[in-house]
């Protein structure tokens, strides 16, 4: 069967979208091109000088490796050289970048805003341990006025198009503009990204739960219930579940997609909304892994359905298969 390049794909894919000019795919395709400068930086990560901390601190207050500002500054040329944006929310930055005013000789009214995580897991990255980008995308509101942080603070189920590169023992791009997930492994011998998981689909029970669960004491009740019921033995369960837990949210919901399972990282007595951040990486995945057939929900609201109000959010979050999403419901007694 002939391959079926990540452009090629992107293209064929345009005729779902039949008024569209070919703005959005020329993003993704820019996406597609950063993804691999950067795979290739992280696949040297142990030889280069580049590893390490560089010495910086992001907002977060964690200290950033130096990895972390090559992604971030990769992406950041990537969308600023294409012009389809005009806005990058990213995590490595305190506020937005508004392409819109920048003096360069590219007239930035690009159609489209993006957040993004540009390598999540880094504290990973000194291992040999997989990493990810994660990417998420939406529609300027108006066009016509001057843009505003509030174009950016948009409700995940707005989003047109999310995806996420994981760089692991192979390098695959995962996205989707709505209409389904796609996933494409990077051939190094042609540098191309190349459809391998056509249609993905995340099976609707899993038997692998993933959790901190070095944060047992300082978990809500409901969770450290669900935690004993993953653990209990029932045959037709197919319990105890297995424990698994990366520390690297792409590499983590990467299985999760692909095997089923529940990824959980919720509210705890020292992240009282959850660590990880609604923009960069639980809308994004929340939007892949709903159209894959699954669920992700805070301790509140179904992830895509909460209003952001400040750039860097974070929530707490619950993701994963159809049916272990809802088993979880049950134990915070809330309706699904
Ligand atoms: P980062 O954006 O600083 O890399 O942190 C996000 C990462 C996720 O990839 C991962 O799921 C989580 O932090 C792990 O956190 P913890 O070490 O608290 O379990
Ligand atoms: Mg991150």
């Amino acid at each position: 069967m002939a391959l079926k390049t990540l452009g090629q794909f992107i293209i064929e894919k345009q005729a779902d979208f039949p008024y569209a000019k070919g703005e959005l795919s020329r993003l993704l395709r820019d996406i597609g091109i950063a993804a691999k400068v950067i795979n290739r930086e992280v696949n040297k990560a142990g030889l280069a000088d580049i590893l390490g901390e560089s010495g910086d601190q992001n907002v977060q207050g964690e200290m950033q490796k130096k990895l972390d500002v090559y992604a971030d500054e990769q992406f950041i040329e990537a969308l600023s050289r294409g012009g389809e944006c005009c806005y990058i929310a990213s995590e490595e930055h305190e506020g937005g970048i508004d392409l819109t005013v920048r003096t360069t000789a590219t007239s930035h009214s690009g159609k489209y805003i993006v957040c993004m995580d540009p390598l999540d897991g880094s504290s990973n990255i000194d291992l040999n341990v997989s990493v990810g980008s994660i990417f998420s995308i939406y529609r300027r509101k108006d066009l016509n006025r001057p843009l505003t942080e509030a174009d950016v603070l948009q409700v995940g189920h707005d989003q047109v198009a999310a995806g996420y590169v994981i760089y692991g023992s192979s390098t695959m791009l995962v996205y989707t503009t709505g209409k389904g997930v796609n996933g494409f492994t990077l051939d190094p011998s042609i540098g191309e990204f190349c459809l391998s998981h056509p249609d993905m689909r995340i099976p609707a029970e899993g038997r692998t739960y993933s959790i901190n669960e070095g944060n047992y004491l300082k978990f809500p009740q409901y969770i450290k219930d669900y935690i004993k019921y993953c653990q209990m033995e029932d045959v037709e369960t197919n319990r105890p579940y297995t424990s698994r837990y990366i520390g690297s949210m792409v590499a983590d919901l990467h299985r999760t997609l692909i095997t089923g399972g529940i990824f959980l990282y919720p509210e705890t007595s020292s992240y009282p909304d959850g660590k990880l951040r609604l923009l960069y990486e639980c809308n994004p995945m929340a939007f892949i892994i709903e159209q894959a057939g699954g669920m992700a929900i805070s301790a509140r609201d179904r992830v895509l359905d909460i209003k952001p109000v400040h750039l860097h959010q974070r929530t707490p979050i619950v993701i994963g298969s159809m049916n272990m999403v809802k088993k979880v419901c049950e134990f915070m007694n809330r309706p699904y």
